[in-house]
């Protein structure tokens, strides 16, 4: 750990209260002019710290970056969150992900970046990531589950996104199935699951998670200002980015585990609670066809079921869902 990182992480800890320069000067075993200088780059770096004579350094306010030292304190894990890999601008963390979980990096590992250039949705799509205003991560799971289970790790996730959101800012978000997060009706969340497996058993599924968190509705590009929204939009206020990546992790470490050792059946009574789906007529485009009809329900292995004019029920792995 740096020296800067050290100081940094006492003045987060010390809760409001002085630490003093000269002890960790002689913990770290540096002058109290090399402590000064950390303190002077923090200042520069958006935090708000006090001098006070003869009682030493107190932390007011910090800004809104994405470190560790963050993260960490929000963390109630095991695994989830605990290695960190943070970058500022990359192509696509799912990009990386992808990578780092061919290197046998620890089930949790969690790829973070402050922007993406090429963030991607499902069958290629665009997702938008401006810089530091939203989270955009991938999480590298390593689950006890069977390939054919996989898939429902996208509606798990969405259960593990609406609990988070009600937990830090008291929105109640709802699921627009497959994968979509709403915010009076409008997207606040997106998540993209992907599979790395053997013939017969997962070696990763990387979970990528897109928030929108402190935009405002000038943020956004033309082609989602109608479709988007951000936590700031919807509540007036900016929310920390970390204290929500952290209460992520405790999530969706919960939820994996419950699914891991409970199966599907608790995780879909919350999943159509939380639905918007559910009940609705609606027309469903797939690559191949496109059905109308109301849905009645998902799966045992997370497939929506959709009845048809004539009474029969389709099960449908992956469509674009449009309400009518
Ligand atoms: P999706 O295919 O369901 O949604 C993509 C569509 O959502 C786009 O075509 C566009 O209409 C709309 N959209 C694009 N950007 C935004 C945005 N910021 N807010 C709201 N709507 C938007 C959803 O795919 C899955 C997205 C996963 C994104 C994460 S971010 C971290 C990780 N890295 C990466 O490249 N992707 C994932």
């Amino acid at each position: 750990m740096s020296t800067k990182d050290y100081v940094l992480n006492k003045l987060l800890g010390a809760n409001g209260k002085a630490i003093s320069g000269q002890d960790i000067a002689d913990e770290l075993e540096v002058s109290r002019t090399a402590i000064w200088k950390c303190v002077k780059e923090l200042e520069e770096e958006g935090y708000s710290i006090e001098s006070i004579r003869k009682k030493g350094y107190v932390l007011h306010d910090s800004p809104d970056v994405l470190h560790e030292a963050h993260i960490t304190p929000y963390l109630k894990t095991e695994q989830y969150g605990r290695n960190l890999i943070i970058l500022d601008e990359v192509e696509s963390t799912q990009k990386i992900a992808h990578d780092e979980a061919q290197q046998e990096v620890p089930n949790g590992t969690l790829v973070i970046a402050d922007s993406q250039t090429g963030g991607r949705g499902r069958l290629a799509r665009t997702w938008y990531s401006a810089h530091g205003k939203g989270i955009w991560m991938s999480l590298i799971a390593r689950p006890h589950l069977s390939i054919e289970q996989a898939p429902q790790l996208t509606l798990v996730t969405a259960v593990a996104i609406i609990q988070t959101l009600k937990e830090v800012t008291g929105l109640e978000a709802q699921i627009k199935w497959p994968n979509d997060i709403l915010l009076n009706g409008k997207k606040i969340t997106g998540i993209l699951t992907e599979l790395q497996a053997d013939p017969d058993r997962i070696q990763a599924v990387i979970i990528g998670i897109g928030m929108n968190v402190n935009q405002q509705i000038t943020d956004f590009e033309d082609e989602i200002t109608s479709i988007a929204t951000s936590l700031r939009i919807e509540s007036g206020n900016k929310w920390e980015r970390t204290e929500i990546i952290g209460e992520l992790m405790n999530q969706l470490e919960k939820y994996v585990h419950m699914y891991e050792a409970h199966g599907f059946s608790p995780i879909k009574m919350l999943w159509e609670s939380y639905s918007v789906t559910i009940g609705k007529q609606l027309t469903a485009r797939m690559v191949n066809e496109t059905l109308r009809g109301e849905a009645v329900g998902i799966s045992e292995n997370g497939l929506l079921q959709l009845k048809l004019r004539d009474g029969s029920i389709r099960s449908i792995y992956s469509a674009d869902i449009e309400f009518d």
